[in-house]
């Protein structure tokens, strides 16, 4: 440990209590998601379930609610709703990494955690380094730092960042985002068999690879894995042209399914396809727990979207992480489930049967309030059924089209509406909702499609009103939800 780092502990330290009252007394502060105990959060970073415990770090920059010199918090659970905030895990604290430990992913060996992440420099001119770096644990909680293992290769720029490492077939790999010279975003794929000595494979994926033609000028944060048979890179592009209902974020994240063949460095792939489609959703990482599932989380937040307009940043503090979702590859399509877990958070449940509302607007006895999970089943929509939650979002399915629309006020201009849309492949048969005081995840169809955003309506409101056009028939469940137990 060096003074640096302790220096910087010690500052996020009175950090936290400087602003503590104001921090927690923020009335969208969040009972079911991970938020930063002061300051900006964004990605989820090395995910991974060790001995009995599920380990989610996050970027973090604890002085203010921007973006800056990063360091890694970081939470554990054992069973993804009781947590620690536990101690920090990485400071920006060397030469290699003194303007942000970056994102990047764990892995278990020999016993050990390994962290892989980006040291973000600015050198002397000013200009920006990155190197790919490591830090081991035996504990979980205390690190050390080895240092770069990864230097830019020829041919890219200094955007260079989130490795991810996996085990293949006797071998390590390690996917790690990147920007060529000419300013098209790939994935580089490493190989080494002892994970210090990495040997550049090529570029796997990116903007003009596989016949993919333009596609951004940086490829943040791979992640690749195999479902039921099939690989799968989630990335998370930048520079992708707004294309009707597709790409309305500034930044966009989504996954291409394909073969993927390490040694050959090649994978062969189909088209692009948005994980999300809320306002906020970005840099998703992905791992297998000891129950052989899948997760993701990801960040509720997109960069350089409107992130100042965020009214918490007045209380100092900006973004969360999204609830836990369990991927499935299901009829050529990955799937979306909140984790089962987080039904221990249910309360008192109210259950309301062969509800029919016809050309009206109306509220369900008992339906409102927040924290809250919606289970809605729809028997019939004969034309439009649209939830209005707080009298700030609605959600709303259109039959004839299967337009789904979420609009919100714009955070930047609350005089004006945004939305966002997609066109739902089947007729609407289930929503299950999520609303915490400050965010709402919709997962429809069983996580055919997942809507995902915050949500900013005035705190003491709790309606949630139910508008139809024609007849709409459905029933729901509706669960006060405890959230999340926190030690801090
Ligand atoms: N955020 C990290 C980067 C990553 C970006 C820095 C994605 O490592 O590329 O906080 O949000």
């Amino acid at each position: 440990m060096n003074t640096k780092d302790e220096q910087l502990r010690a500052a996020a330290a009175a950090e936290i209590k400087k602003h503590e009252e104001k921090v927690q007394s923020d009335p969208y502060r969040l009972s079911f998601h991970h938020m930063p105990p002061v300051g900006l959060l964004n990605d989820p970073n090395g995910l991974v379930h060790w001995n009995g415990e599920y380990h989610v770090f996050y970027q973090w920059m604890p002085f203010k609610p921007g973006h800056g010199e990063k360091f890694w918090g970081h939470y554990i659970s054992k069973d993804l709703v009781n947590w620690r905030h536990e101690r920090i895990a990485l400071t920006p604290s060397e030469w290699y990494d003194k303007d942000g430990c970056y994102s990047g992913s764990a892995i278990v060996h020999n016993e050990q955690l390994y962290l892989f992440y980006t040291g973000n420099v600015f050198n002397e001119k000013g200009e920006q380094e990155e190197y790919q770096c490591l830090a081991t644990s035996s504990d979980g909680l205390y690190f050390e730092k080895e240092g770069p293992i990864i230097h830019v290769p020829e041919g890219y720029t200094s955007n260079f960042r989130d490795p991810k490492v996996w085990k293949g077939e006797g071998r390590w790999y390690l996917a790690v985002g990147a920007q060529n010279n000419d300013e098209q975003g790939k994935v580089l794929l490493y190989r080494s068999t002892d994970l210090l000595d990495w040997e550049l494979l090529g570029p796997i994926a990116g903007s003009n690879e596989n016949r993919l033609g333009d596609f951004g000028f940086m490829w943040e944060c791979p992640d690749f894995f195999r479902l039921e048979e099939q690989d799968i890179l989630i990335v998370s592009p930048q520079g992708l042209q707004q294309d009707g209902m597709k790409y309305n974020n500034t930044y966009q994240s989504g996954y291409f399914a394909g073969q993927l063949r390490e040694e050959e460095a090649s994978f062969e792939h189909g088209t692009f396809c948005e994980l999300d489609r809320g306002f906020e959703f970005y840099a998703p990482q992905t791992f297998l727990d000891n129950k052989d599932r899948r997760i993701l989380y990801g960040w509720m937040g997109v960069p350089d979207q409107n992130e100042p307009s965020h009214p918490t940043v007045v209380n100092q503090w900006i973004h969360a992480l999204t609830i836990p979702r369990v991927l499935e590859w299901t009829e050529g399509q990955l799937i979306q489930q909140p984790v089962s877990e987080l039904e221990e958070m249910r309360e008192a449940v109210l259950l309301h049967s062969e509800i029919t509302i016809s050309n009206d607007q109306k509220a369900v006895r008992g339906v409102g309030g927040k924290p809250v999970e919606l289970r809605i089943e729809i028997e019939e929509v004969e034309d439009q059924l649209a939830l209005e939650i707080f009298h700030y979002a609605s959600f709303s399915y259109k039959r004839r089209d299967g337009i789904l629309t979420l609009s919100r006020p714009q955070l930047e201009d609350k005089s004006k509406t945004e939305f966002r849309q997609t066109v739902l492949k089947e007729e609407l048969k289930e929503l299950r909702i999520f609303i915490d005081h400050s965010s709402l995840e919709i997962f429809v169809n069983g996580g055919k499609e997942v809507f995902t955003s915050r949500i900013f309506p005035q705190p003491e409101d709790e309606d949630i009103l139910f508008t139809s056009l024609g007849n709409s028939t459905f029933s729901i469940e509706k669960w006060k939800l405890s959230g999340y137990r926190t030690q801090l």
